[in-house]
């Protein structure tokens, strides 16, 4: 069996131009693998610690060089002659080198980087595509599907340019379009959506994770603009496409009460509650991820029994992919969905359990990017191996989005094939041949 014999990570740059970790593994065949960790713009004080070198003096503090010479002389080393195959206790054994709840040591992006190039370097063992790879070591899934793409159209809050609070304004295909369909369905949606906000003078940027920033006057225009948008096309609303919103109510909340652009006065718990239940109605919204502080449980615990299943109520910055939030979260009826981002956690391993308890309690799980990303497609392929219902992988634009979005399709394409014409293993089960 292929054993690693060599690490090496460097820093590189994310898509926002700050610094973040690549990191190559080789296997003893010649087979090398690289990996790269996107990094979070709105981060939930429940994230665990990303380890950064706080020397003014580079990248205003934010250089990794620490965690790359991390990763060069202690984690590499200790890796070598080891089978990436055994994921589970490779990642013991960095968890060990940590030795914190929150990564305080070395920092969850330091570990993440070295478990998730094990990972690929497990796959590339057995010559196995990632996301096959991941369904058939782990069984998180039974069958290999695309999960639900949850677009983003426009930005606001800490990921815009202009005036809107919310941070991410969401497009939801119909469950019945397969991902080709919703794909060419949001690309075409987010052109037209360009189109309108320039005939209607709210010129338009793109934020910081590519989706529109224009210049509307409150959070409600843009939602009539997206409508407008909708009808005007070859698509029905709220028929073929619905809407959805990620809060990141955290970053509204100050002194006990929420502020947003729709009214002078700021929205108590109450008052937010209602306004969710208006955009339901009026929206067609079903997808509300951190409608609430982070810490305003009483307000998500509300939320979650009104909407009961008509609703995706998705814990964000709440469960900072923390497997002690979740426990609590599922027992105390916080939401019914997680969003996952395996960079908050630090090993691969504890991702997987904390989808699979998410999944055992009839949770959805909703696979996402971060505002800081690389080129890198790892997410995509993490997601269809674990069976996650819905990504987010934000809007179909921007090298390091589209780079997602395009090994999804990948993925659909080789799934299809073996569906519509199963193809016989090869002897070294090699995972899907595609005809
Ligand atoms: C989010 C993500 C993805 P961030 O808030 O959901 O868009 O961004 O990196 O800001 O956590
Ligand atoms: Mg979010």
């Amino acid at each position: 069996m292929p054993s690693i014999s060599a690490l090496q990570a460097r820093q590189i740059l994310d898509s926002r131009g700050l610094p973040t970790i690549e990191c190559t593994i080789w296997l003893d065949t010649g087979v090398a693998v690289t990996t790269s960790l996107p990094t979070g713009t709105s981060k939930g004080k429940y994230e665990a610690v990303e380890l950064r070198d706080g020397d003014a003096t580079k990248f205003n503090g934010k250089g990794v060089l620490q965690a790359v010479e991390l990763l060069n002389s202690t984690i590499g080393p200790q890796l070598v002659g080891k089978d990436p195959l055994n994921q589970a206790s490779l990642d013991q054994e960095l968890l060990a080198l940590d030795g914190t709840p929150n990564k305080a040591k070395i920092g969850a992006n330091t570990l993440m980087a070295a478990s998730q190039a094990i990972l690929k370097a497990g796959a590339a063992s057995l010559n196995q595509p990632l996301y096959y790879y991941i369904q058939q070591s782990f069984q998180l899934t039974p069958s290999l599907d695309i999960p639900t793409c949850i677009y983003t159209m426009i930005n606001g809050g800490q990921h815009g340019a202009d005036n809107l609070d919310i941070q991410e304004f969401e497009l939801i295909p119909a469950s019945y379009l397969d991902f080709q369909a919703s794909l060419e369905m949001a690309v075409t949606l987010f052109e037209r959506l360009g189109q309108v906000l320039v005939t209607k003078g709210a010129i338009h940027s793109v934020g910081l994770v590519g989706g529109y920033a224009p210049h509307l006057f409150n959070n409600t225009d843009a939602f009539e603009i997206q409508v407008e948008t909708i009808k005007a096309s070859p698509y029905t609303f709220a028929q073929d496409v619905f809407f959805g919103v990620d809060m990141a109510a955290s970053s509204l909340y100050q002194g006990g009460k929420y502020r947003l652009k729709d009214k002078s006065q700021p929205f108590s718990s109450t008052d937010l509650l209602e306004y969710y239940k208006t955009m339901k109605t009026l929206y067609h919204a079903f997808y509300f991820e951190d409608p609430f502080h982070e810490d305003d449980i009483a307000s998500w615990k509300s939320l979650t029994a009104e909407f009961k299943d008509t609703a995706m109520i998705v814990g964000d910055g709440l469960l900072a992919t923390n497997q002690a939030r979740l426990t609590q979260a599922i027992a105390e009826g916080w939401c019914n969905a997680i969003l996952v981002k395996p960079n908050e956690v630090g090993t691969v391993s504890e991702t997987l359990a904390i989808i699979k308890a998410a999944k055992e309690a009839g949770w959805q799980v909703v696979m996402s990017h971060r505002g800081g990303e690389t080129n890198d497609s790892f997410i995509a392929d993490f997601a269809v191996g674990v069976g996650a219902e819905y990504d987010k992988f934000g809007p179909p634009n921007r090298c390091e989005l589209v780079e997602k979005y395009n090994r999804l399709w990948q993925i659909y394409t080789e799934i299809s094939a073996l569906q519509a014409a199963p193809t016989v293993q090869t002897a070294d089960n090699e995972g899907p041949q595609i005809p």
